[in-house]
């Protein structure tokens, strides 16, 4: 079987169940911008969103899974940082493992301008979340855009460091073991 046929059969089985939203959306949220799923659980990021008088600080839906088929269009919770500010970005990147979810936030002012930062959250047994920490490397102070892109793969996790709005140098990928 030919590879273009394989993706047109594999196309023809996925069904459409459904769409998620954030409970409360500004506009311009841009909600989407990056999903994850794992397991029964899924993220979605909205790093345009309003956060209370800050605008395109950002946050993120996560939301679970009931039964076998069915999304529950109930977020679970709308995650964002503890201090958001103006343009932090919260959400234009995330990805879940297991039970650990990380949101990149790549303009926050954490330790310079837009030097950005990855927040870690755990989905305890209950199945609320709690804030685990925030992932920056040794360098953070000379960087911009840390946490534009994060990808996990057991152990390991890798973070875009990038700053494509105001042309902040070449870019690097953070590998962390
Ligand atoms: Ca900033």
């Amino acid at each position: 079987m030919g590879r273009l046929k394989a993706a047109r059969n594999f196309t023809t089985l996925l069904i459409i169940i459904g769409a998620i939203l954030l409970l409360t959306t500004c506009e311009n949220a841009i909600f989407g911008a990056t999903v994850g799923i794992s397991g029964g659980y899924m993220i979605a990021g909205a790093p345009w969103q309003t956060v209370n008088e800050f605008a395109l600080a950002g946050t993120a839906g996560l939301y679970t899974r009931t039964g076998t088929a069915d999304w529950n269009s109930a977020q679970i919770q709308e995650l964002k940082p503890t201090n958001p500010n103006t343009e932090d970005w919260f959400g234009i990147s995330t990805t879940i493992d297991g039970k650990f979810i990380l949101v990149g936030a790549p303009y926050i002012d954490t330790f310079g301008t837009n030097n950005g930062t990855v927040y870690m959250y755990e989905i305890n047994d209950s199945g609320t979340v709690s804030y685990r920490d925030t992932i920056t490397p040794s360098d953070i102070t000379s960087i911009q855009g840390f946490g534009f892109d994060i990808a996990v793969d057991g152990n390991s996790l890798i973070v875009g460091a990038t700053d494509p709005i105001s042309g902040g140098g070449p870019g690097a990928a953070y590998i962390f073991d």
